[in-house]
């Protein structure tokens, strides 16, 4: 397929927390216009849709966006032009969750979990949406504090009731974290724990990885060509770090590995399927629907360079041992200004070529700060 035609039919989708107020354990700090229900949530995801043409889905996050008709809100989303995505489960903000959630040592807290997760998939149908992405907060603080094998049972055993739950065209994604919340073990630390789970779950169980989720250092590239390899990669959570889970718009820590995981992505023929592009960021300092539009931009960015390897000369350099070739291969993509093709993709869609100055002039940031007034901003805390 041709680099513009793959450019211009890019999907990239928003998480619905990346609008409401975010911040650290030390302090959020409330912004002018930030949604007060999922309504206002998907009416902002929807404007970096209409600025950037590649986000046409939003990811629910429940009970964040928790409402009474999810056919309503759904349409509401399709007035504006977009869908629901991934519906992402949240069992870890609950005070009985202390112990954890579907590995907690407690039967009653377990079933609880379950049935949260249960009514996701219910949420899911109501929606149309197609993922259930699964985070668990579990895990343990201290040596002893339970039995690492134990709780690996209840985790399957709760994936496996959940698996049987979901219809034909349905899919649970499952993402690991080295550590945070739990400091002693994860109950779901990295991507081998996911696959495993997965593998033995079926073929619609697949793994998520969240860029942030790593230890220092890690190769995330070669993890993903592993996962796509074994056709369980199910999608991203891209977001990009300094230190740990620091959760910075994509692409703005370290481009070059952003561009490096969506070279696997692209070179295993990958672009255009079912392994799902989401953000999964907080914007605690910065406004948050530009933090979304340039995060989207970058996604491209990375994603236009990818494209543009010769995958030809790429091949017969390693064919022929050329180590240097090889990665001079690479590279040239990776050096490319993609800027202005971008900016023709763009004009080629009927958008602005820049859609940061775009949506700076449209007013909808000052529209929203002075029509959001009253009521209680979403967000975890302010
Ligand atoms: C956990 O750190 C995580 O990455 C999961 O995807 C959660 O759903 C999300 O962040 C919450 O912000
Ligand atoms: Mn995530």
């Amino acid at each position: 397929m041709d680099v513009k035609t793959a450019l211009a039919g890019q999907r990239i989708e928003l998480p619905s927390w990346a609008f409401g107020n975010s911040g650290t354990r030390f302090k959020v700090f409330a912004q002018r216009g930030v949604p007060r229900t999922p309504h206002e949530k998907i009416a902002d995801a929807a404007t970096v849709h209409r600025f950037t043409g590649v986000a046409p889905t939003v990811a629910l996050h429940i009970p964040w966006d928790r409402v009474a008709d999810y056919a309503e809100l759904t349409k509401h989303a399709a007035d504006l032009g977009v869908g629901i995505g991934a519906i992402n489960a949240n069992v870890f903000q609950d005070d009985d969750y202390v112990l954890g959630s579907v590995c907690a040592p407690d039967p009653r807290v377990r079933r609880k979990a379950v049935d949260h997760l249960l009514e996701c998939v219910d949420i899911m149908d109501a929606t149309g949406s197609r993922d259930l992405k699964l985070w668990f907060a579990d895990g343990t603080n201290y040596p002893g504090q339970d039995s690492i094998r134990e709780r690996q049972d209840r985790l399957a055993e709760a994936l496996a009731e959940v698996y049987r739950r979901l219809g034909d065209h349905q899919r649970i994604l499952l993402e690991y974290k080295l550590f945070e919340p739990a400091f002693y073990t994860m109950d779901v630390p990295d991507w081998g724990t996911a696959f495993a789970h997965c593998l033995e779950l079926g073929p619609r169980a697949q793994v998520v990885v969240d860029t942030g989720h790593h230890a220092p250092g890690t190769n995330i590239e070669f993890i993903v060509a592993v996962l796509l390899r074994a056709g369980r990669l199910g999608g991203f959570d891209l977001n990009s770090r300094f230190y740990a889970d620091d959760d910075l718009m994509a692409g703005a820590a370290d481009p070059f590995q952003l561009f490096r995981i969506v070279h696997e992505v692209v070179s295993a023929g990958a672009l255009a399927s079912d392994v799902a592009l989401m953000l999964d960021q907080c914007h605690n300092v910065e406004p948050k629907i530009p933090g979304q539009i340039r995060s989207v931009m970058n996604v491209q960015e990375a994603t236009a360079k990818a494209l543009l390897v010769d995958s030809e000369a790429l091949a017969a350099a390693q064919r022929a041992g050329d180590v240097l070739g090889a990665n001079a291969v690479l590279m040239d993509a990776y050096n490319t200004d993609v800027r202005p093709l971008l900016a023709e993709v763009r004009e080629e869609m009927g958008l602005h070529p820049d859609p940061m100055r775009a949506y700076a002039a449209s007013g909808y940031g000052e529209r929203i700060a002075a029509e959001r007034v009253g009521g209680r901003q979403a967000g975890w805390g302010a």
